[in-house]
């Protein structure tokens, strides 16, 4: 049997995003050979194609949220789907579609965690914190307020969506790579206490050190979700974004970082978002980002044996 049964659900929506074309980072990534790929790497691959949501109508912020209902539909897709594979023992990964979509994947990796007696670690890779609320956001865009929503502060619809509130507690959540925090969400992230590990610390400490205490105490009876927003990546490796910061981890910062990941071999399931083609050149960072998804699932260029 192979180690990994993975299945890939594509969510084609900017629904939640500043800039259209997130939508497309599914078939970027199938265009990129992210099945193909993982398969190379021994894992049993279903695609099973796109989820369906409503189209983005693209108005401006109603009482501090953009397309909240629309959001809202998307993520009970993203919940349902993600719950069924889970259940059937699989590891899904969500071909994103702007971040907003972590709301139902997490929300129902949380409660799949609580259901089967496991411990969650969610690995949130970003240059953003994405813990806005309505009374601090400067956009309104519901991708810069997932894990407010999750760790329970954000709009009854979405708080709501799982099987309690908060539907994570932030303890479980890491965050790494960031650098780009707006003023409130800047005081809301510290009163909360999450646990961010922002360029400055990465500079001073090291991409090493930095990932050992991210995963410290994950375990045998831990399952791991990595929240990979492309835009952590440096825009200089990385220009297929709607929201470039520069200032972000290199190619091989970035390696290290899904290496040490792999090196846990506890990784369950994984969003990749906010890749946005309609920003890429030559659909580079898509195969940036599938490049780094085989380093999570082990592929590695090491040579030497460590620690012996
Ligand atoms: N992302 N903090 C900004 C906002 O509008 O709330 C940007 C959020 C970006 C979100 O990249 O997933
Ligand atoms: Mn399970
Ligand atoms: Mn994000
Ligand atoms: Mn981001």
């Amino acid at each position: 049997m192979s180690k990994w049964r993975v299945s890939l659900i594509g969510v084609p929506t900017d629904i939640g995003a500043g800039h259209r074309g997130a939508s497309m980072g599914p078939e970027a990534l199938r265009v990129a050979g992210i099945g193909e790929a993982l398969r190379e790497r021994g894992a049993d691959v279903e695609d099973r194609g796109n989820l369906a949501g409503p189209y983005n109508p693209w108005l401006p912020p109603s009482d501090g949220y953009r397309h909240l209902d629309e959001v809202v539909a998307w993520n009970a897709a993203v919940r349902d789907a993600v719950a069924a594979e889970l259940d059937a023992g699989r590891l899904p990964i969500m071909l994103g579609g702007d971040h907003c979509l972590a709301i139902g994947s997490i929300g129902a990796v949380a409660a799949h965690c609580r259901k089967t007696d496991k411990k969650l670690r969610v690995l949130w890779l970003d240059a953003h914190a994405d813990f806005n609320t309505c009374a601090i956001t400067p956009s309104g865009n519901v991708h810069g307020m997932p894990v407010a929503c999750l760790c329970g502060y954000g709009p009854a619809p979405l708080v709501g969506m799982g099987d309690r509130t908060p539907m994570l507690d932030h303890e479980c959540v890491r965050q790494i790579g960031i650098r780009s925090v707006d003023e409130g969400e800047k005081r809301l992230v510290h009163d909360v206490g999450l646990e961010i590990y922002d360029m400055r610390y990465i500079d001073e400490v090291g991409m090493r050190k930095t990932m050992e205490e991210a995963l410290e105490g994950v375990d045998e009876n831990t399952h791991v979700h990595v929240s990979f927003d492309v835009d952590f990546l440096d825009p200089s490796i990385a220009p297929g974004v709607g929201t470039t910061v520069k200032g972000g981890p290199g190619y091989r910062e970035a390696q290290l970082v899904m290496e040490m990941i792999a090196d846990t071999g506890r990784m369950a399931s994984l969003d990749i978002v906010e890749l946005n083609p309609a920003f890429d050149k030559r659909n580079r960072t898509a195969k940036l980002a599938v490049d780094l998804v085989e380093s999570l699932f082990g592929k590695s260029t090491l040579m030497r044996q460590r620690g012996a």
